[in-house]
């Protein structure tokens, strides 16, 4: 069993090769609104490495400080520490899978969080335990996202069924890819039964948690027909609900006019999972109006697309897809960063782009430089 080498295990203190020190104040304010004797024993715990053991005990008994921990510990980019997550991962596996994964996208002010929120609560009254990730490119340790969720989430960071993890910060989308998806197999091996993961809706982070999920729901808001130009049809073809928030005081009227109006539009859309159809829904995050319908509405996906096999063929290709985008992530990042390419690479641009070389005769060139036989 390999161990990691720093003595004291403190985030703070850890250095550059953590993602970001953020993640501690966060544990922070989970241990101070429970008071419980878990909590209390955990607090040594963060005094001392723990080991493989430890780790996979912790995260199997529903400890949350040890899984925070666990998560960190996925989370860091030293060496030491993959080699370590990736055995406490390979123990957990048999445990994850049973949970239901639900992805949340929409514009920044949709009220995502706040609809999280209410759902969480409603489901930990329920019984179950409820995990919140955020897959965030933008974040950063200086950026007010984090922040924003963790207040907006007030209540559900108090329930002890619930657990909240903001996005990792910095680095790729691949890398933040990588660490949301195990994140989120460590909270299933923790017993969490589901799983709730906010994105911001730019750039590439829709499409990237749409292929960690079951269940997408896009959170739009009412407004002129202009929100409905604006809305990416591309957005609207990954999600298995729509769901028109802030349907509350004066807004109430016009959000059934704009859940109408999506409606009419989903028509003409590609379907987001075989079997199933997309429709808009409005609920208000505020007052909880409408709040339970869409929880039944994804049990009843779950029963349609488990029944009809969907639900089994997307996690197979899901998880496969996974390991090759990660192989070719490698791969690429090799290729660039190879010394001998990095060497040619701008003349040969610049005689293609001249019409010295042919693109094949450049990509050949390229791939021979990086010690690749291309010969058919
Ligand atoms: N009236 C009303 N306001 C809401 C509702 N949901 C969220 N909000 C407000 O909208 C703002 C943005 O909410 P937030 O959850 O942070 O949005 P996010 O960026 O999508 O996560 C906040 O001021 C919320 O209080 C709702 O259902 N009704
Ligand atoms: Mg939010």
């Amino acid at each position: 069993m390999s161990s990691v080498k720093k003595p004291e295990w403190t985030p703070p203190e850890a250095g550059a090769e953590f993602a970001s020190h953020v993640m501690s104040g966060v544990d922070d304010s989970h241990d101070g609104m429970s008071s419980t004797p878990v909590v209390a024993l955990s607090a040594s715990h963060r005094r001392r490495q723990l080991s493989l053991g430890d780790y996979v005990s912790g995260v199997f008994a529903g400890d949350r400080t040890i899984l925070s921990r666990a998560i960190t510990l996925a989370e860091s980019n030293s060496p030491a520490h993959f080699e370590l997550s990736q055995q406490v991962i390979k123990e957990a596996l048999p445990k994850t899978g049973a949970a239901v994964r639900v992805g949340i996208t929409g514009v920044p002010g949709a009220g995502k969080s706040t609809f999280i929120e209410a759902l969480g609560c409603r489901l930990c009254e329920r019984g179950k335990k409820v995990a919140v990730l955020a897959v965030d490119p933008s974040s950063s340790v200086s950026k007010g996202s984090i922040l924003g969720d963790k207040t907006r989430m007030e209540n559900l960071a108090k329930q002890k069924n619930a657990f909240i993890r903001p996005s990792p910060s910095g680095g790729t989308l691949g890398g933040l890819t990588r660490k949301s998806r195990e994140t989120m197999l460590l909270c299933e091996a923790a017993g969490y039964d589901v799983i709730l993961v906010e994105t911001v809706g730019v750039g590439q982070s829709e499409t990237t948690v749409r292929s960690m999920v079951d269940f997408f729901l896009l959170v739009v808001i009412t407004g002129a027909g202009d929100d409905l130009q604006g809305m990416k049809k591309g957005v609207m073809e990954l999600a298995d609900a729509i769901l028109v928030n802030k349907a509350d005081g004066n807004n109430e009227l016009k959000a059934e006019t704009t859940k109408v109006e999506y409606d009419r539009m989903l028509h003409y859309l590609r379907q987001a999972t075989e079997g199933w159809t997309t429709r808009a829904y409005t609920c208000s995050s505020v007052t909880g109006k409408g709040v339970d319908e869409i929880w039944d509405t994804i049990e009843q996906f779950m029963g349609v697309v488990k029944g009809s096999g969907v639900f089994g063929e997307r996690r197979k290709q899901q998880v496969l897809s996974w390991v090759y985008t990660m192989v070719e992530d490698q791969l690429r990042q090799k290729f660039y960063r190879h010394p001998c390419v990095a060497r040619i690479k701008e003349r040969v641009e610049r005689q293609v782009v001249s019409g010295e070389l042919s693109a094949t005769g450049a990509a050949t060139e390229l791939l021979r430089a990086y010690g690749l036989d291309v010969s058919d």
